[in-house]
């Protein structure tokens, strides 16, 4: 998950239309502003973090649609579509 002060994280494999970014807290979509770093590579700041979608390179992929907030009701739900979910912020899991 990725909240408020969660520090860097790196999201190697992202698969765009499947994986979905978890959003913890009061962090939204909105808080993010994205940019593409040096390697070419989207990456979405926000404060006290940043997530880096290191296998993609057009910002346009990434929009609302490739986030949930942590309103969802059950996780669980949302992962048996066969999706990964990067949940932690340092350290990142995958669900399904
Ligand atoms: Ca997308």
């Amino acid at each position: 998950m990725f909240e408020k002060g969660g520090g860097d994280d790196i999201i190697t494999d992202f698969q765009d239309g499947i994986d979905k970014i978890l959003l913890k807290g009061d962090l939204t979509f909105d808080d993010l502003t994205f940019t593409v770093n040096e390697f070419g590579a989207v990456k979405g700041s926000y404060e006290g973090g940043s997530i880096l979608f290191k296998n993609i390179t057009d910002k346009s992929k990434i929009t609302a649609d490739d986030f949930i907030s942590n309103r969802v009701a059950n996780i669980a739900d949302v992962a048996q579509d066969g999706s990964d979910i990067a949940i932690t912020s340092s350290d990142w899991d995958i669900f399904g």
